[in-house]
């Protein structure tokens, strides 16, 4: 008896403490955000869809009804947005019932889909590059001039020479499979890559921490060329802060229903040693990380499967991947010329990002040690792996890159966000690339940040000259940006270009 009243009695006081806190914090938070917030949105958009508890969502709606006049210190700002963002995370979706995302595995399945064909006269073409109608007719002619039975076999034989597949424009070779990025390519084997007669398996791994509208345009890209996405999000950001599992509660919220199918979700729970005084470490552990859990999760890999890596702001063009994929006879590693544009796709600087993003699986175990982050430096040739697999694979390895300084074989749009998108980039910035902008408070200042993005200028107070661009221009984004202008209108026309300073 005596113990339940007393039960009772600390319950209730449980309870009085529990209503003092949250007063508490109401009134601190009601002091500092009386005259703030109203335009730091992001952050609010990418929790309001949490499901807080009523109470809780009654103090967050206080928290972002006042409009501001002005802002209180960023950093300020940080700390409650990332008092929000604990709200956030205490309401995490649940894994769904057929086990947690972070733990499944994925397995990797042949490619069936007839990506060549044979036509009537026995010709192998790739479907896509071959202009079908003139196929016809020219399967006419050839019957026409044919006396003898061309008994082909099924083989796919490239030393085939006459040349029976009448190709669309952008595509070369017998076979109408060679993109114009790979003919313009630098890849000194061209003429005598052939077709694979199964495709092989292509496996692209990201980090990610907002991007989410340039992920939605690397999904629409690639996804018919790419078997797998391995997805890595952290609870840290690079600078070592909290964050919450947004693109996780994204997966779970049906956002990505889509492309779900080929998303092997990772979570970097931790921090890595070192990572605050170093920010290069931060960076690189992100993509040790990425490639280790991720390769490990997935069954069924074969040796000449491709490897493929990327920032989240670089969204390789389907063409060349799909080549990588359908072909064999090129070498490694495998790089990959981009577009480079500041802020969104309008401004464009010269010249373009040159990345090693490519080798087959084979040559990440046996010259990379299974890590991503070896595959982008350029030193392949010094790690001790190399001569042997280069031996072992009984060509000459040298490194070549999808596309040319004129032909784009992919985007990499640096910066490109809202401004709110820009502030977050800054503060959750590694430690390292000095000078880090975010930790100058007239740098994060969103008018500030505004200015850059219609000027075109950098943090540093310079500002390039960049050439006047017109969304019509080849390569000028990726498809499924362009194919949802209004959406994404803020990427493709500069938004604030209009605006008097
Ligand atoms: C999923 O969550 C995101 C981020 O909070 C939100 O923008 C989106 O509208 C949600 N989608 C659905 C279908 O609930
Ligand atoms: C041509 O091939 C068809 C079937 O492939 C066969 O039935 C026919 O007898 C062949 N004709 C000659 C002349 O070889
Ligand atoms: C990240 O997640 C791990 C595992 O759930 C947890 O132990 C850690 O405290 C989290 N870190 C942050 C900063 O939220
Ligand atoms: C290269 O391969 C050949 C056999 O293919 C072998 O005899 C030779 O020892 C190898 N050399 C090195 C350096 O691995
Ligand atoms: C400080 C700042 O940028 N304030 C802006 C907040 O947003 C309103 C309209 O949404 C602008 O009028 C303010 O200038």
């Amino acid at each position: 008896m005596g113990r339940s009243h007393m039960s009772v009695r600390i319950r209730i006081r449980r309870h009085k403490v529990f209503l003092l806190c949250l007063l508490g914090i109401c009134v601190i938070s009601f002091l500092h955000y009386y005259k703030a917030l109203h335009n730091i949105s992001l952050l609010q958009e990418l929790s309001s869809s949490s499901t807080h508890l009523k109470t809780l969502k009654m103090f967050s709606g206080i928290f972002w009804s006042f409009t501001a006049s002005d802002f209180p210190s960023q950093q300020d700002l940080y700390k409650h947005s990332y008092l929000k963002a604990r709200t956030y995370s205490n309401v995490i979706l649940p894994d769904p019932p057929d086990g947690k995302l972070h733990e499944r595995t994925f397995v990797l399945h042949d490619d069936s889909t007839p990506f060549f064909i044979h036509t009537k006269s026995g010709a192998l073409c790739f479907r896509e590059g071959t202009d079908m109608a003139a196929s016809t007719s020219h399967r006419r002619l050839l019957q026409h001039h044919k006396k003898k039975n061309s008994s082909k076999d099924d083989t796919i034989n490239a030393g085939e020479k006459v040349v029976q597949c009448p190709c669309r424009q952008g595509w070369h070779g017998p076979h109408c499979g060679i993109p114009t990025v790979v003919y313009h390519s630098n890849l000194p084997s061209k003429l005598k890559v052939t077709p694979r007669k199964v495709p092989r398996r292509v496996i692209n791994a990201i980090n990610i921490n907002h991007e989410f509208d340039l992920l939605h345009a690397r999904f629409h890209e690639l996804a018919d060329a790419v078997d797998v996405f391995l997805v890595c999000e952290s609870n840290f950001t690079a600078y070592g802060q909290s964050r919450p599992l947004y693109f996780r509660h994204m997966i779970l919220n049906g956002t990505f229903d889509y492309i779900k199918h080929k998303i092997l979700y990772i979570f970097l729970d931790h921090f890595p040693d070192g990572g605050h005084a170093d920010g290069w470490i931060a960076d690189d552990y992100l993509r040790t990380y990425l490639t280790k859990n991720g390769m490990s999760r997935v069954q069924g890999l074969k040796a000449d499967d491709v490897f493929l890596i990327d920032d989240a702001d670089e969204i390789p063009a389907r063409d060349g991947i799909l080549f990588l994929k359908l072909y064999d006879g090129w070498t490694e590693p495998v790089g990959i010329h981009m577009r480079k544009s500041l802020y969104g796709f309008y401004w464009r600087q010269f010249g373009t990002l040159n990345i090693l993003s490519a080798c087959t699986v084979d040559m990440l175990f046996k010259v990379y040690k299974g890590d991503g982050i070896l595959l982008r430096r350029r030193t392949y040739y010094s790690l001790s792996g190399f001569r042997e697999y280069e031996n072992s694979s009984g060509r000459i390895l040298i490194p070549w890159a999808i596309g040319s300084p004129i032909h784009y074989a992919g985007w990499h749009c640096s910066w490109c966000f809202k401004p709110e998108g820009i502030y977050y980039k800054l503060i959750s910035a590694q430690n390292g690339d000095f000078p880090r902008w975010g930790d100058y408070g007239e740098k994060r200042d969103i008018r500030y940040i505004k200015g850059l993005i219609r000027t075109g200028g950098w943090f540093d107070g310079s500002v390039p000259n960049y050439p006047p661009t017109d969304p019509k221009e080849h390569m000028y984004a990726p498809k499924y940006i362009l194919d949802n202008y209004k959406k994404y209108q803020y990427l493709l026309e500069n938004p604030y270009a209009k605006e008097k300073h």
